[in-house]
């Protein structure tokens, strides 16, 4: 029988690469979105589908994860198999500006959905496995290489929130034998990433400088060190996670790490450009309380579920900074024409 699966986030870099890999796969996927007053689907445009036609297998619902009785209504709605928890206020920095607000999305969201499926499956006798989000932000200033079993020392309120959001859905599995898994997933970047993460902010002001629509960037501290991989590759883990017979924890990682000012390096590198010449310091971009270095051990995912990242670093800078040519490439001929 064809699946059908409920994704939370679905307007995000996670959310659309996962949407699309579930249609390959076959199923029928729901997608939670939050109004505004300006369109937020821009990352799924590729793989709309009309709902009116017969036949589609993407369809967009409103709710919002402060909204306990909106995800009761939308579960009931969708009637999933699986669902994906991958909304979130995701931003580290913005969580010290907002930090109440970034719990109740990021913790008490997780718990008000995890409450409506134990519900649904109650009402409906039909199990449905759940997947959340989780975070290598959550190790914060615990050593690198980070596994499964290296303790928590979040620091920010976004990580905090996480590890929050990560022991509810153990003690749902625990209390409810719920099919609950933690993904503990590390940098994933891509074309489609934010612009206000370092990566994306980096590959985007690159094409602007090549095109000549910018001459500065301003960063903050180029010294931490990420394990950052391809987030297609990443979504891949989430859904093998809840193919498994039995719920677990996994940490999703390359294993490799490189700083932000090596991330420069390569990505300067890709148009022989120095990038000495263009950054500059803005303390602004500081945070109050700094992740040093996160570095995964993913041998868990590797021998369990099989995974494994296909992207490398290197393709990775690549893939984004031709990406980000093209755009500032489309940017100065609109600019040139007024
Ligand atoms: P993202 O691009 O920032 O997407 C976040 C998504 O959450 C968006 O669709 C956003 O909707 C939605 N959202 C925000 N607040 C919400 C709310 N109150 N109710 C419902 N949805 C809400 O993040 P991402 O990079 O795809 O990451 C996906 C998930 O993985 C997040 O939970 C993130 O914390 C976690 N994670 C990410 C990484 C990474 O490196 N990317 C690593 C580990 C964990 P709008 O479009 O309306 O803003
Ligand atoms: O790109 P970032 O903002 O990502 P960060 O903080 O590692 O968080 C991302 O990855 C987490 C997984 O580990 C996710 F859970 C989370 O949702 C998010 O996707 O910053 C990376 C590093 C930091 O050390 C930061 O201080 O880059 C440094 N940095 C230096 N200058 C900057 C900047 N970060 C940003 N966003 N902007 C800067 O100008």
């Amino acid at each position: 029988m064809p699946k059908t699966a409920l994704i939370t986030g679905i307007t995000g870099q996670d959310g659309s690469y996962l949407a699309e890999f579930l249609l390959r796969e076959g199923y029928t996927v729901h997608g939670i979105v939050r109004r505004s007053s300006t369109f937020s689907t821009e990352r799924l445009d590729h793989i709309y589908q009309d709902p009116h036609d017969a036949g589609a297998r993407l369809f967009l619902h409103y709710g919002d994860l402060l909204d306990g009785n909106g995800l009761n209504q939308v579960l009931a709605t969708s009637d999933p198999d699986e669902v994906y928890n991958l909304g979130a206020q995701s931003h580290v920095r913005v969580s010290f500006d907002q930090p109440l607000f970034t719990a109740d999305v990021v913790a008490t969201g997780c718990l008000r959905l995890l409450e409506a499926i134990r519900n649904r499956q109650q009402a409906s006798g039909k199990q449905i496995r759940f997947y959340q989000a989780g975070s290598s932000e959550m190790y914060g200033a615990t050593a690198p290489p980070q596994t499964e079993a290296t303790p928590f020392h979040p620091r920010s309120p976004y990580a905090a929130a996480k590890v929050a959001a990560h022991w509810y859905t153990v003690n749902y599995r625990e209390s409810y034998d719920m099919f609950a898994c933690n993904g503990i997933l590390f940098n994933h970047e891509s074309p489609r990433r934010g612009e206000t993460f370092v990566t994306r902010k980096i590959t985007r002001a690159l094409g602007r400088i090549v095109h000549g629509l910018q001459d500065k960037l301003f960063l903050g501290n180029l010294d931490a060190k990420r394990d950052w991989g391809f987030a297609g590759d990443y979504v891949r883990a989430m859904w093998l996670m809840l193919q498994q017979d039995a719920p677990d924890d996994y940490v999703v990682a390359t294993g490799t790490s490189w700083s932000v000012r090596e991330f420069l390096e390569q990505a300067f590198a890709v148009v022989d450009k120095s990038w000495q010449d263009y950054v500059e310091f803005d303390p602004r971009y500081l945070r109050p309380a700094e992740v040093d270095h996160l570095h995964g051990d993913s041998s868990k995912a590797q021998q369990q579920l099989g995974w494994k990242p296909e992207v490398d670093f290197k393709a990775l800078v690549a893939m984004m900074v031709e990406h980000d040519l093209e755009m500032g490439r489309k940017e100065r001929i609109l600019a040139d024409a007024g």
